[in-house]
């Protein structure tokens, strides 16, 4: 899988409504100012940059029962979607740039619009699947997977800007790796409905490589679907992703998080990727600021054929006497 082929539509969506700290909108230029773009291409791939996503604000957007700006990110949410569906109209494997996690919405229903029966992996250290009534800070970006997973449907309650989200996700096609941060309401929900779930405990207990075998097994078990990962970068500790609204300590070591990476590659079902949550803003030095955008361009890497034994063109000639 070293060199095989990838073609890359890169989207950055700089938005960072589904949640209380700015910057995050700052994540996609950082990730290309790191020099993405160039270095997909220069490991084999054909990469084209759709830009980034312009979003509309909407005014008198107050909150729906705890909902924050629930317009706001419905419309931001519509918007990726139409753009994430053309991307995937185009033929590319889809990575999306944030933004904050609220954006897993539109990525998601625009990927399942176009690929019917989807598996979703979710790198996290946060469960994501708060639905309206459970969450407690009412930021969406710690909501999305309800409103996604078709299970959930009967809990939702209709929140004016969000109502045209349509459930696309079984809850048997999802898998989480790296829980660490993870509320009562959302915890009895992946208890109830059954859904697998790799919290940083059983990483612990198995081990990278053994996570990740069983998160296949379980994805292939229904046949060989796409799969759209959704990749949190505060999934892997802060130590090394610092630059993040909500760092929770104890986290996937780099190596660990680019081995996730390196595993969904060789799959060779990778439909759409999502990077999202670096927030340059939070960082307290520049270091701070690399050394996470770096951990994000190689999980993006990771994802693409990187692989870090090193690799070699087919057409290699070593030079000789
Ligand atoms: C909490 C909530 C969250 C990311 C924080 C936190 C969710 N469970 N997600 N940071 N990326 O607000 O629902
Ligand atoms: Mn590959
Ligand atoms: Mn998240
Ligand atoms: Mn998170």
């Amino acid at each position: 899988c070293a060199r095989a082929h990838h073609s890359v539509g890169v989207v950055g969506a700089p938005f960072w409504k589904g949640q209380p700290k700015d910057g995050v909108e700052k994540g996609p230029d950082f990730i290309r100012g790191a020099g993405l773009v160039e270095k997909l291409r220069k490991q084999g791939c054909t990469v084209k940059d759709y830009g980034n996503v312009t979003f509309q604000d909407v005014s008198n957007d107050s909150p729906v029962g705890k909902v924050q700006r629930p317009q706001t990110v419905g419309l931001a949410n519509q918007r990726l979607a139409d753009v994430v569906k053309a991307i995937k109209n185009d033929g590319y494997i889809c990575v999306m740039l944030g933004g904050d996690h609220s954006l897993a919405i539109g990525s998601i229903v625009g990927h399942a619009a176009i690929k019917k029966d989807l598996s979703v992996v979710w790198v996290d250290a946060h469960a994501d699947i708060n639905t309206p009534l459970t969450t407690p800070t009412g930021n969406i970006h710690g909501q999305p997977m309800s409103f996604l997973i078709k299970e959930l449907h009967c809990k939702m309650p209709v929140v004016p800007g969000l109502s045209w989200i349509k459930p696309c996700i079984s809850a048997n096609d999802l898998v989480y790796i790296g829980l660490r941060d993870v509320d009562p309401g959302e915890h009895y929900i992946l208890k109830s409905l059954g859904i697998k779930a790799f919290s940083i405990t059983e990483v612990d207990r198995l081990g990278i490589a053994k996570v990740m075998e069983q998160t296949c097994d379980h994805v292939f078990s229904r046949g060989k679907k796409p799969i759209h990962l959704s990749y949190d970068i505060d999934a892997i500790d802060p130590m090394v992703s610092p630059a993040t609204g909500t760092p929770v300590v104890g986290g996937l070591t780099y190596r660990e998080g680019i081995y996730i990476t390196e595993v969904i590659c060789q799959t060779d079902l990778l439909s759409a990727l999502d990077m999202v949550e670096v927030n340059p803003k939070q960082a307290k030095t520049d270091d701070e600021i690399k050394s996470t955008v770096n951990a994000a361009v190689d999980v993006v890497l990771g994802c693409f054929g990187r692989v870090r034994e090193g690799s070699h063109p087919p057409d290699y000639w070593m030079p000789h006497l």
